[in-house]
């Protein structure tokens, strides 16, 4: 049988938040104006942002995409057998790049299938689609543009056919639990009878290890870290000075998550134009970027059966370094 949309094989939609998404207008005010002061990790990510991070992947001490890749090679054949599905839906598909590998099983096993990126960068997604679908021949890829954490419950998901919802990366980990658990009940509304969920999460190990992988060597992850400074500059006509910040990653053993924070160097203020006013930062002083939530074998069962989901099967990497998961629904 052979699935496709219609007579073109790359297509794609934008799909308009379920829920109204917080600006950064929104998050600015919300977390710069006084201390405690947080960002979005979402910011990360212009196009300077979304290099960098690939570079990181790269990086020795950055661990986790290697190890997910890993497993994906090792496992996308029985993952495949075993998930059949009609149709793949992405979540933070970036450039797709893993994704190929369960591509490679689709092929070898000929089981085709409809490919549904969903991601907010739109040209990143349609030069992916595009490579993909001339080195797939039965592969039809339909790019979702928007914000998944605007909501998912609005897709044009066709009803037919079994679903294979792909959430890697340790994408999962950047959420607080509360917001993870709603994120994996909105996953759930997606999930009907042998539907399964492919998801990837970063384990909790040595604290050394942990801390080296978000603040490597090279300096790319503190790069990373201050480029959403620029970000703001360039947003919210702000005038932060990248060189009064110093990057600290920090692993927070009792929440089980990484922290990234901007340190302030020195006593200064910054002009938010955006937001017509300045705030007086005192040296000493963080922003806390992102958080990496890190799970063991039991906090990530916990956290999935709290949405109704259970492990359908785990694969570990060495030393049970990551994991990958395929989680079904629980009833
Ligand atoms: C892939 C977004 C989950 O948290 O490990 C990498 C982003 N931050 N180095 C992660 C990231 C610092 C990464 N995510």
């Amino acid at each position: 049988m052979r699935l496709s949309l219609g007579t073109r094989r790359l297509s794609s939609s934008e799909i308009t938040p379920a829920r109204a998404l917080p600006t950064l207008v929104d998050d600015a005010r919300a977390g710069l104006l006084a201390p405690p002061r947080q960002l979005p990790p979402k910011y990360f990510y212009d196009d300077y942002g979304s290099q960098l991070f690939e570079a990181i992947c790269a990086t020795p001490e950055y661990y986790p995409s290697r190890a997910e890749a890993s497993l994906l090679s090792r496992h996308a054949t029985q993952i495949i057998e075993r998930a059949a599905p009609d149709h793949m839906l992405e979540l933070g598909s970036g450039s797709s790049r893993k994704t190929r590998l369960l591509f490679d099983a689709c092929d070898a096993l000929a089981m085709p299938c409809i490919y549904w990126p969903f991601d907010v960068s739109a040209q990143m997604m349609l030069d992916a689609g595009a490579a993909l679908v001339t080195d797939y021949s039965w592969l039809s890829v339909h790019a979702l543009i928007g914000d998944y954490t605007g909501g998912i419950g609005n897709l044009p998901l066709p009803a037919q056919g079994r679903r294979l919802i792909v959430f890697l990366g340790g994408t999962l980990g950047n959420f607080e639990p509360d917001q993870a658990r709603a994120m994996l009940g909105e996953i759930v509304g997606l999930l009907r009878g042998d539907d399964l969920l492919l998801l990837g999460v970063d384990r909790v190990k040595d604290t050394a290890r942990l801390e080296a992988a978000y603040d490597d060597a090279q300096g790319i992850t503190a790069e990373f870290n201050r480029n959403v400074l620029t970000v703001l500059n360039r947003e919210l006509d702000a005038d932060f000075d990248l060189a009064a910040y110093r990057h600290r990653a920090v692993f927070d053993e009792q929440r089980a998550r990484i922290e990234m924070r901007l340190v302030s160097e020195r006593d200064h203020s910054v002009r938010l134009g955006a937001l017509d006013t300045t705030i007086e930062i005192t040296a000493g002083e963080e922003i806390v970027t992102e958080f990496s939530h890190k799970f063991t074998p039991a906090s990530i069962e916990a956290l999935l059966a709290d949405a109704g989901l259970i492990v359908d099967t785990h694969f570990e990497a060495d030393q049970g370094d990551y994991s990958l998961l395929l989680v079904r629904r629980d009833s």
